[in-house]
């Protein structure tokens, strides 16, 4: 608990708030328990699951965001995951992309791999680094309120945008989505781009 505060939202109704009216919103998940939190609350085929590849999901959000400009982007992945690749952060500001928001669920901790402490729990500060990287809007979420406030900047404001949601540091049960990278990434070709894409 960084600065001695007490984590207390539920990822899983986090996720549950931004999937609730995702429409044709495209996901990226980081791996790990992002990827199972939005493949248990919302399958859908505009979700684009990483299940490895760590580190990346903040520049295939990034990539996305540049090839599709009409489109909103969002990002969910866990704090050590966007971690890994904090360079990434100044990428994204200096190509400024208004249709990317990061939404980190950030438990402090490496969830996935046996809740070991992570770099937030020791007080680095993710929303900090963001509006240092460039990015224009960037909030640490503490709580119920704060969350309700940014869930419609996170789906439609101006971007580039990173949400680091604190979030209890608790594991759930889990749907595995399909581990078939090439079929993950068919299933979102096909939903996004058409039949043409995969031909
Ligand atoms: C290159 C690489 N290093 C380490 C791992 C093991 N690993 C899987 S998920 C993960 C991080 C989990 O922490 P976080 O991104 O904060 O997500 P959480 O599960 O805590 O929500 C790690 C270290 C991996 N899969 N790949």
């Amino acid at each position: 608990m960084a600065g001695g505060k007490t984590l207390t939202l539920n990822r899983r109704e986090v996720v549950a708030k931004l999937l609730a009216d995702a429409g044709d919103l495209l996901v990226i998940t980081g791996l790990g328990s992002p990827t199972w939190d939005c493949a248990t609350i919302m399958d859908r085929d505009l979700n684009f699951y990483l299940r490895g590849a760590m580190g990346s999901a903040s520049s295939i959000g990034l990539g996305l965001a540049l090839a599709q400009p009409g489109r909103r982007v969002m990002v969910v992945t866990g704090d050590a995951e966007i971690m890994m690749t904090a360079g990434a952060l100044a990428t994204i500001g200096a190509q400024g992309p208004k249709n990317l928001s990061i939404v980190v669920l950030d438990n402090e901790h490496y969830g996935e791999t046996g809740m070991q402490p992570s770099l937030t729990s020791f007080g680095a500060d993710l929303a900090a680094m963001a509006a240092g990287a460039g990015f224009p809007v960037t909030e640490t979420i503490w709580d119920e309120a704060a969350l309700e406030r940014v869930v419609p900047v996170i789906l439609t404001g101006d971007g580039p945008c990173l949400h680091a949601i604190k979030v209890k540091a608790e594991n759930y049960p889990k749907t595995l989505p399909p581990s078939d990278g090439a079929y993950l990434k068919d299933r979102f070709r096909l939903a996004l781009l058409g039949p043409d894409s995969i031909a």
